[in-house]
Formats: structure tokens, sequence, C-alpha cells
């Protein structure tokens, strides 16, 4: 790389996520704390550790490396990253497990709202030549009966060819490869997009020293984020990935289900085509 083209580090990616995460979420609640609540889930959480560290017999060492790994984790920005990786999928298994419609997972770190809109049949934002096979990606959103849902809107985010997301690496137009996608009368959509490639989380901040010295992988499958919504029903968020690709079995950050592996076929244009559906359940009460 050029002295002069930016390059992508842990640490710049990690504060980027971490201050989209502070501004977009609600955050910690000030007043209102269930106070049973936090006390039941705090001791359980403290108590696996001493669960660990009996069952393990940690010793002074390993405990000072994790101190100093903790910090640096936080140093990094790397939290949004960690949690999103180890936990997040979890956490959405146990909030989604009984919900109607098609299956979700996990967001992950890179998500931006208020991306452009962009009509039913569109092209995500990309530069002159972005690498990658054309993809066209085309469907129909649905509620949980089969109604189809007109101006639901179809958010898609993903990293280019050199597993990079918009806005939390340098020299990437800010939107590159993302749009919010209206469907039209019928609830269709067709997006011409790149398809991506397999995407590795950073290794080089906290989280790559972990995996280094666990002897992990740091890899994701190729995916697409999608976030799908329309008023009245629960927003979708969701990836897919591809079925002949690279590690659709081994993701870091287990977010992978049967029912998101799309299988694209050659459109006979250079590219490929893929459809698939989403159906949305009603927004809880
Ligand atoms: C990603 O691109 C991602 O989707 C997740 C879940 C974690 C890290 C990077
Ligand atoms: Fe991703």
């Amino acid at each position: 790389m050029s002295e002069t083209t930016p390059t992508a580090t842990a640490a710049a990616s990690g504060a980027s996520a971490t201050e989209r995460f502070l501004t977009d979420k609600t955050g910690m609640p000030a007043e209102d704390v269930d106070t049973a609540r936090v006390d039941t889930l705090a001791a359980a959480v403290i108590t696996a550790v001493h669960d660990v560290i009996r069952r393990h017999q940690v010793t002074y060492e390993e405990y000072n490396a994790l101190k100093s790994w903790l910090i640096s984790v936080g140093q990094d920005g790397e939290w949004p990253l960690f949690l999103d990786v180890w936990v997040e999928h979890v956490v959405e298994e146990v909030v989604t497990g009984s919900r109607e419609g098609s299956k979700g997972t996990i967001e992950g770190p890179y998500y931006v709202p208020d991306a452009p809109a962009l009509p039913s049949v569109a092209t995500l934002p990309m530069r002159d030549g972005e690498a990658g096979t054309p993809l066209v990606f085309q469907g129909q959103v649905t509620d949980a009966t089969g109604q189809a849902l007109p101006g639901a809107v179809l958010e898609m985010w993903q990293a280019d060819d050199d597993g990079l997301y918009a806005q939390f690496a340098p020299g990437i137009p800010e939107w590159n490869l993302r749009g919010g996608i209206v469907t039209d009368d019928e609830g269709r959509f067709a997006v011409t997009t790149i398809q991506p490639a397999p995407y590795q989380i950073p290794t080089d901040g906290s989280c790559g020293r972990l995996i280094a010295a666990a002897g992990w992988h740091p890899w994701r499958p190729a995916h697409l984020h999608l976030k799908v919504s329309a008023p009245g029903h629960a927003p979708l968020t969701t990836q897919l990935y591809f079925k002949d690709g690279a590690y659709p079995e081994a993701d870091v950050a287990s977010a992978v289900k049967p029912e998101l592996v799309l299988d694209p076929r050659p459109a006979g244009t250079g590219g490929n085509e893929v459809t698939y559906d989403f159906a949305l359940a009603p927004a809880a009460l």
C-alpha cells in the first residue's frame, strides 16, 4: 500500500463502531433500573466467571493477562466487535426464537441508519469498476400470511471486495454498498450489487490477538446484511450467505442458519442472480 493510501486499522474501525453504537442505541437506562433483574443477571455472570476460575485453576498470570486484555479491548474500541461476534447470536436466538416469519440473524457492528432511499429496481451505490461479480438480488416482502407489503424498506449493507465497510474504513465513499430499497406495489424489489467476498474480522486489534492466542480463525463467510421493515410489522434483521462460498460452516460470529444460504445462478450477463423472499412478523404489542 502506498503512503497516501489510508490503511484500515482495527483501532480506527473500532472507534467508528463504538461511536456509532453510542449514537444510535438507547444505551444504559439511568433511572427505572429494575434492581432485581440487574441483581439476577450481574450475579449470574460473576458466578459463571468464578466457576471458570475454579474449574480451570486460573493463575495470577492468567488473571493479569485477562485484565490487560479487557483494558485493551476498550482502548481499541472493540467492545462492539467482541460482543457482536461472540455474544449477539445467543441474544438473537433468545429474542426471536418464537417469532413468526423469516428467520433473522445478528446485526453486527457495521449498520448505519438513514442510508439513501432507492427505488424498487435499483443498483446499490458503488464506485466505477467496483470489484466483484455483479449480483442481481430480487424478491418480495410479505407479511407472515403471504400478503404483499408495498412500500416496505429493505436496508442493505455489505463489505467491498477487500472486506471493508464504508464509514468504518478510510477512503471509501460514505454510502458505498449501502442503501434502503423501497418495495413496489406488489412488495417486490430487484437490487444490483456485487457478490461479497469472505470477510475477515480485524486481526490487528484486541479481538485479533485473542483469536491468534487461542488458535481460532477470524473468518466470516461472504454475507449481505439486511434490515427489512414495514409499518405494523416487526423489523427483520438478517444476513444472507452463499452456498458455494468459503467458510459457510465456520463463522467466527456463529450467525449462519441453513435458511439464510443463497444459491445464485449465472444470469447470462456475466453476473449472477438470486431470488429470496422475506416474511415479516406482526409488530409486538
Ligand atoms: C462483520 O462484518 C459482521 O457482520 C459481524 C457480525 C462481526 C464483525 C464484522
Ligand atoms: Fe458483516
